[in-house]
């Protein structure tokens, strides 16, 4: 009995610890990743690598209002686009902020930023690799679930694996704004 509860006890203590690490698998194996979902800081950086697959790690990050994303190349050719139709996208972000687009990045280190003062729910895609599902998510402030294009826009129109990124990061986003 006593060992029941204390297992139990581990149990609730992996639950509460699930916001951050790998919570889904891309179609060849490859991991989505969330970090600091429900706890979000000032500043964070995302890697933008080939090695393993070409994907952003991790998956969601969550920043402040206020706060940076700075997404760093470490191997192959990269971008980080918005969701907007400014960058010929479906919109999957607040409609009220201004998106962005990297261009290609190709030498190692390079690196982009966006600080991001309205907060929301903001998807953006590497545009070559969109149709092996490098798309990632951004989570700023403490946004209403229910006034989100990214949590509420249809994902079929999007590649495949694409939608089943976004659609384990919806799950993942509403269980912890909601
Ligand atoms: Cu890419």
């Amino acid at each position: 009995m006593q060992r029941d509860i204390a297992r139990r006890s581990v149990l609730v203590g992996v639950a509460s610890a699930s916001l951050a690490g790998c919570v889904g698998l891309f179609g060849d194996g490859r991991e989505v990743t969330v970090s600091h979902l429900g706890d979000p800081v000032t500043e964070t950086t995302v890697s933008m690598t080939a090695r393993g697959g070409d994907r952003f790690d991790p998956t969601l990050v969550h920043v402040t209002t206020g706060g940076t994303v700075t997404w760093e190349l470490v191997s192959g050719v990269h971008d980080t686009v918005a969701y907007h139709p400014d960058n010929d996208k479906p919109l999957r972000m607040p409609d009220n902020a201004s998106p962005w687009n990297s261009g290609l990045l190709s030498s190692g280190g390079e690196e982009f930023s966006v600080t991001f003062d309205t907060e929301g729910v903001y998807d953006y895609v590497c545009t070559p690799h969109e149709h092996v599902g490098m798309v990632g998510r951004v989570v700023v402030g403490s946004p209403s679930p229910d006034d989100e294009p990214a949590l509420s826009q249809d994902t079929s129109p999007l590649p495949r694996e694409a939608t089943r990124v976004f659609d384990t990061l919806n799950q993942q986003v509403k269980d912890a704004l909601g």
